[in-house]
């Protein structure tokens, strides 16, 4: 049936660094998967992926933001994702509609009711089996962000209190879905949040 886990977190949170970790674990296993991001994923997703995190001399309007989140999502759901699982593959996707949620419902303040009615239009019934979420304070992670030296694109350059705005959305969500959340300290040391990962990956994935 295949299995959906998805990487998710704030600005910087080491959810790359993550991806690393997981598909190493799942190669090793000789478990059958694909990564994939959003938004992304697909030649068509990665270029609305640049029109989103493009800066412009105009503001973007947030239903913009959000239809365009969504459209890459369609095409990623419908050419990656949904044929992996019914491949019964692993499917490990960086970022995810909770990022939706966290970053156009709790940044934005867009309403979770059209959130959720794109989802259902979206996914239909399409959740994740698995969401790790990477937390760590906004300043932190950005600090993080900032350290690698890339340029900060558009939605990187809010301001702090969109990102705790963001951080606090994900954490009401992930008390509200415990089944699906697991809540990894991302403030730790790159030793200690990999034990953390796999030995949430053997509780999860351990029979495969
Ligand atoms: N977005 C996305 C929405 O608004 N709505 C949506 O629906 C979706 C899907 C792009 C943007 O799109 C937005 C959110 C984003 O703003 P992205 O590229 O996935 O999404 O997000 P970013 O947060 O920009 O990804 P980053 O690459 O910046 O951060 P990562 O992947 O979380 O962090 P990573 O692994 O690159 O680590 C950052 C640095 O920290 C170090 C790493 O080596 C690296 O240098 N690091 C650690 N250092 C010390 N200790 C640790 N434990 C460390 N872990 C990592």
């Amino acid at each position: 049936m295949g299995f959906f886990l998805t990487i998710e977190g704030g600005e910087g949170a080491g959810k790359t660094t993550a991806m690393g970790v997981i598909t190493a674990w799942l190669a090793s296993r000789d478990i059958a998967f694909i990564q994939t991001r959003e938004p992304g994923g697909t030649p068509m997703a990665e270029a609305v992926r640049e029109t989103l995190l493009a800066s412009y001399d105009e503001t973007v309007n947030s239903t913009t933001e959000l239809l365009l989140m969504f459209a890459a999502r369609s095409q990623n759901l419908h050419q990656n994702i949904e044929l992996a699982m019914a491949e019964g593959k692993v499917v490990v996707c960086d970022r995810f509609t909770d990022a939706t949620y966290a970053y156009q419902g709790g940044g934005r303040g867009v309403d979770r009711g059209h959130i959720a009615t794109l989802e259902t239009l979206v996914q239909g019934e399409r959740r994740p089996d698995l969401t790790l979420l990477l937390d760590i304070d906004p300043e932190a992670g950005l600090t993080r962000a900032w350290g690698r030296g890339k340029a900060l694109d558009r939605i990187e350059q809010e301001d702090i209190a969109f990102f705790n705005r963001v951080r606090a959305e994900y954490l009401d969500r992930a008390a509200r879905y415990p089944r699906q959340y697991v809540v990894i300290d991302a403030d730790r040391s790159l030793a200690q949040v990999k034990q953390h990962i796999e030995a949430v990956l053997t509780q999860r994935l351990g029979a495969c």
